[in-house]
């Protein structure tokens, strides 16, 4: 039973004193031994209290999620410290010093729910915005960038990351076999080997939408805008070596280190900009704003702050609002909107597909789902497995109805508009001699900030590739070496194959 009070923590002192009871309940006598014919006979299924112990524990694990598995989360609110209200209508925006509830969940990718925090792998950065307009989910990573930028290649990817189907082992074959064939992947695999891919703890490190967005204002107009979540607390990375050690020492590392430093005060926060682009742009700019293998480098589109995201609350229960935390890209307020970004539409559906076999259909009436700061949850939706909140009594179930008073669309809230033009078909990039600049340049911003960084980078790169097949490791060597000829040749001599391998 939910105790009728949440005040009974691990640490608390406020103990109800009650009897232990079923879930029916009913007070238990004796919760130590089961109920035999006789001192030594079997174990009668008349008792109720095994029955229900042992039959719930038989239920205890959900489906882990299919990626970011592993993470941890926290309480929080977001401030508006500037005002954007000339390019975003959202209601979360519309005044300086405005507070909402928000929950953030970080997590790494490939591994499992028991994998080590401090693995090589992005970080996902997942807000949960609890707006006054319904959630807002800012489902994002702590790179501003992806590997594909397609949906139709993303479970194939993932399978990659994951263990091989016969020997259930991590396979460097696998890994660099895709990637190699996927050019476009070179500039999030050039931030993943660097040491960005193993940030100490979830405190130190960005965020990003790493999608292009739309914000629209409250005249209708449209800008293109990217999401960037800078760390108060500076960004701090591991070497390979220090988190290979850190996995060994304290493979929870970023978990303990997030929970502890919210439990002693000293509350975690992110500085929040946007990137703007007035829609018109997209088409003539040089790179495509709705590939998220690309960024809008600082230079042409400036950051432009919007507040503050603080988190000072630690989950009362893990699995409880953790576990059961169900973001998605598609959960939306009016004034933001998904751009055409075609692995962003294919994250519209699956999200809210996953919580579905994961949590259920009525998984938005978990605690931690609920929209909660708005006026009411306000739709037809009804049954289905755990439908606690009453089911909406004997409101009525469908739409339109002619009862006064009931809850009715308003188009007031359309999304915008944008004219389409051109064939169905399945297409392929125009200019994909684009995939090698952007890495190219991320390694000379690199060498140029801090040459030991890039040499880190070479040799992260150079330990892992090493372990992949000759012809798979030549592959990849071109990749590099069209992204920055120093940057392949490099990679090359480190893997002591031949020069003339970078070279088609
Ligand atoms: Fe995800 N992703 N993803 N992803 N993703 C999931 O949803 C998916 C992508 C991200 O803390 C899953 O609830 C597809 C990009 C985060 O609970 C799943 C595609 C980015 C989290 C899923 C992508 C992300 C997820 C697994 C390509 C950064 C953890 C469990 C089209 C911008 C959220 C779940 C949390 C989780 C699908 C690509 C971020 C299966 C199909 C790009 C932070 O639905």
């Amino acid at each position: 039973m939910v105790p009728a009070t949440h005040d009974a923590t691990m640490n608390g002192t406020h103990y109800s004193n009650s009897v232990i009871t079923s879930s029916s309940g009913n007070p238990v006598d004796d919760n130590q031994n089961s109920i035999t014919a006789g001192e030594y006979g079997p174990v009668l299924i008349s008792d109720f209290n095994l029955i229900d112990k042992l039959a719930h524990f038989d239920r205890e694990r959900i489906p882990e999620r299919v990626v970011h598995a592993k993470g941890a989360g926290a309480y929080g609110y977001f401030e508006v410290t500037h005002d954007i209200t000339k390019y975003c209508k959202a209601k979360i925006f519309d005044s300086v010093g405005k507070k909402t509830d928000l929950f953030l969940r970080f997590s790494t990718v490939g591994g499992e729910k028991g994998s080590a925090d401090t693995a090589r792998d992005p970080r996902g950065f997942a807000i949960k915005f609890y707006t006054e307009e319904g959630n807002w989910d800012m489902v994002g990573n702590n790179t501003p960038v992806f590997f594909i930028r397609d949906p139709i290649k993303f479970p194939d990817f993932i399978h990659t990351q994951k263990r091989h189907p016969a020997t259930n082992l991590p396979n460097h074959d696998m890994f660099w076999d895709f990637l190699s064939l996927v050019p476009e992947s070179v500039h999030q695999v050039t931030i993943l080997f660097s040491n960005r891919g193993t940030p100490d703890g979830y405190r130190h490190m960005n965020g990003y939408s790493s999608h292009t967005f739309k914000f629209v204002n409250s005249e209708g107009e449209v800008y293109l805008c990217k999401m960037h979540f800078k760390t108060d607390q500076g960004n701090k990375q591991f070497t390979a070596e220090q988190a290979k050690q850190m996995a060994s020492e304290d493979p929870d590392y970023a978990t303990r280190d997030l929970y502890n430093a919210i439990a002693e005060g000293n509350f975690p926060s992110w500085t929040f900009y946007v990137q703007i682009m007035p829609e018109e742009d997209a088409a003539s700019y040089r790179f495509n704003v709705y590939d998220v293998t690309k960024v809008w480098p600082h230079k042409d589109y400036p950051l432009i702050p919007v507040g503050k995201v603080v988190l000072n609350r630690n989950p009362e229960n893990y699995f409880a609002e953790v576990e059961q935390a169900a973001f998605a890209p598609a959960h939306l307020v009016p004034g933001i909107e998904p751009s055409e970004d075609k692995m962003l539409q294919g994250r519209l559906f699956s999200y809210a597909d996953t919580h579905r076999h994961r949590l259920g259909g009525n998984y938005d009436q978990i605690p931690v789902n609920r929209a909660k700061n708005a006026n009411r949850m306000d739709y037809y939706n009804r049954d289905g497995f755990m439908s606690v909140m009453g089911n909406y009594g004997g409101m009525p179930n469908y739409e339109p109805n002619s009862i006064s008073g009931t809850p009715k669309q308003n188009k007031q809230f359309a999304q915008s508009k944008k004219p389409v033009s051109g064939f169905t078909g399945r297409y392929t990039p125009k200019h994909p001699n684009d995939d090698y600049f952007q890495a190219g340049e991320l390694y000379r911003k690199i060498k140029e900030i801090n040459p030991e960084d890039a040499d880190h980078l070479v040799n992260n790169i150079v330990g892992h590739l090493k372990n992949a097949k000759t012809h798979i490791q030549e592959r990849q060597v071109k990749i590099f070496y069209k992204a920055d000829p120093e940057y392949g040749t490099r990679i090359c001599e480190g893997l002591q194959l031949p020069k003339f391998t970078m070279v088609e």
